[in-house]
C-alpha cells in the first residue's frame, strides 16, 4: 500500500503540481487595487472567460467556416475577418453580462458601445489582433486596456471617461492564442502570466514576475516599407544590422510584444509613407502593451522622446509611431532621432 503522508504531499514527485489558478490569483492580490471592491476582480474574469471561448473559435478556425474576411472594413479600413467579428461580439457578450463596464472602445466599432452607466470602468480592447494571419494558422491576440472612469457612476458616459491617457489604466494585458494560449496582465503591480489548460478550462500561473531583458538581441519591424522610413529609422536599422542582431516579424503584435519580452528585443511600427503616423492604434493596441512593458522594466515611446502612457488622446482610433520593448533597445532607438 502506497502511503503518503500529509507533509510530504507538496514535494511528492507522483503529481506535479499544477500551479495557482487565475481566478485565486486574481482574488489572492485583490486588495492591491486602489479600489479594492470586487469589481474589477470580476471584470478580469469577465475577460478570461470570454478569451476562453475565443480560443475556442481559434482553434477549430480550419474546421468550419468562419475563416476569412466578411466583405467589409472596419472603421480603420482593414478587411474585417469572421473571427474579428465573432471576437467582438464575444468579448462584448462577456463584458455587459458581467455588468462592471459602463464603456467599450472597441477596433470593430466606429463609436464607443455605451454598456452600463451605473459601472466604474471603462475598457478598450482589440478582440483579435493579427487578423490577416487568421488564415494561415499564425498566431493572434486580444488585447484590453482598463480604465477607472471619471464621472460619477450613474451619470452617461462623457468624453473625460473615454479619452483617457495610458498612464490612468488601471489595469491591461494581453491573451496570446499561439502554440498555447496565454493571459499577460499587469494591474501596476508587475506583470504576471498564465497560461491555458485546455483540458481543466483553467487559466494556470506560468510566468509570474515577468521581466523584459534590459538589453537583447532581436529587433521586430516591417522592412518592406524600408523605403519610406524616416532617416532616424533608416540609421537605427542599420545599427541592427551592423550588430548582427537578428529579425523577426511575425505581423501579429502581440506574439511580437511577448518574444520580445521573454527573450528581450524591440518592436517597432514607425511612421511609414502609407501610414503617416504609424499604424497600430494608442488606445486599443500601444497603451495597454506600454503598460505591460513598463511594469516588466521595459520601455515604450513614439521614437521622438514622448513617452506613450502620456500621450493624451483626441480619438478612439488615433494612431501612433510605436517603439516598445528592452529599455537599452528602446533608448538606442531613440537616440536615432536626436
Ligand atoms: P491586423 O489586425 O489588421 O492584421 O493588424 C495587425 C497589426 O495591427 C499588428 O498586429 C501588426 O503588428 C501590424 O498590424 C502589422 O502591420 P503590417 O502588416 O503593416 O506590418
Amino acid at each position: 500500500m502506497i502511503s503518503i503522508n500529509s507533509t510530504s504531499i507538496e514535494s511528492s514527485r507522483i503529481a506535479q503540481p499544477i500551479g495557482t489558478a487565475l481566478d485565486r490569483f486574481i482574488k489572492n492580490n485583490q486588495s492591491q487595487f486602489a479600489f479594492a471592491s470586487g469589481e474589477l476582480s470580476q471584470l478580469l474574469r469577465d475577460i478570461a472567460l470570454a478569451s476562453k471561448v475565443v480560443n475556442r473559435e481559434v482553434n477549430k478556425a480550419g474546421l468550419i467556416d468562419i475563416m476569412g474576411a466578411n466583405g467589409s472594413t472596419n472603421n480603420t479600413g482593414d478587411q474585417q475577418q469572421k473571427l474579428d467579428v465573432l471576437a467582438n461580439i464575444r468579448f462584448t457578450r462577456a463584458l455587459a453580462k458581467g455588468g462592471e463596464v459602463a464603456a467599450l472602445i472597441s477596433e470593430e466599432s466606429e463609436s464607443f458601445v455605451d454598456l452600463n452607466n451605473d459601472a466604474k470602468y471603462v475598457i478598450a480592447i482589440d478582440p483579435l489582433d493579427g487578423s490577416s494571419n487568421i488564415d494561415v494558422n499564425v498566431s493572434i491576440g486580444t488585447i484590453f486596456s482598463i480604465y477607472r472612469r471619471k464621472t460619477l457612476a450613474g451619470m452617461p458616459i462623457q468624453e473625460a471617461d473615454i479619452l483617457q491617457k495610458g498612464s490612468e489604466q488601471v489595469a491591461a494585458g494581453y491573451i496570446l492564442y499561439g502554440s498555447s494560449t496565454m493571459l499577460v496582465y499587469t494591474t501596476g503591480h508587475g506583470v504576471n502570466g498564465f497560461t491555458y489548460e485546455p483540458s481543466l478550462g483553467e487559466y494556470f500561473l506560468s510566468h509570474p514576475h515577468m521581466e523584459i531583458p534590459l538589453n537583447g538581441k532581436i529587433y521586430s519591424v516591417n522592412e518592406g516599407s524600408a523605403n519610406s522610413f524616416d532617416d532616424g529609422m533608416k540609421g537605427y536599422l542599420q545599427y541592427c544590422k551592423d550588430c548582427s542582431y537578428t529579425g523577426r516579424y511575425i505581423g501579429s503584435l502581440v506574439a511580437d510584444f511577448h518574444r520580445n519580452l521573454l527573450k528581450g528585443g524591440i518592436y517597432i511600427y514607425p511612421p511609414t509613407a502609407k501610414d503617416p503616423k504609424g499604424k497600430l492604434r494608442l488606445m486599443y493596441e500601444c497603451n495597454a502593451l506600454a503598460f505591460v512593458a513598463e511594469q516588466a522594466g521595459g520601455k515604450a515611446s513614439d521614437g521622438m522622446g514622448n513617452r506613450i502612457l502620456d500621450i493624451q488622446p483626441t480619438g478612439l482610433h488615433q494612431r501612433t509611431p510605436f517603439f516598445v520593448g528592452s529599455m537599452e533597445m528602446v533608448q538606442k532607438a531613440e537616440s536615432f532621432y536626436k
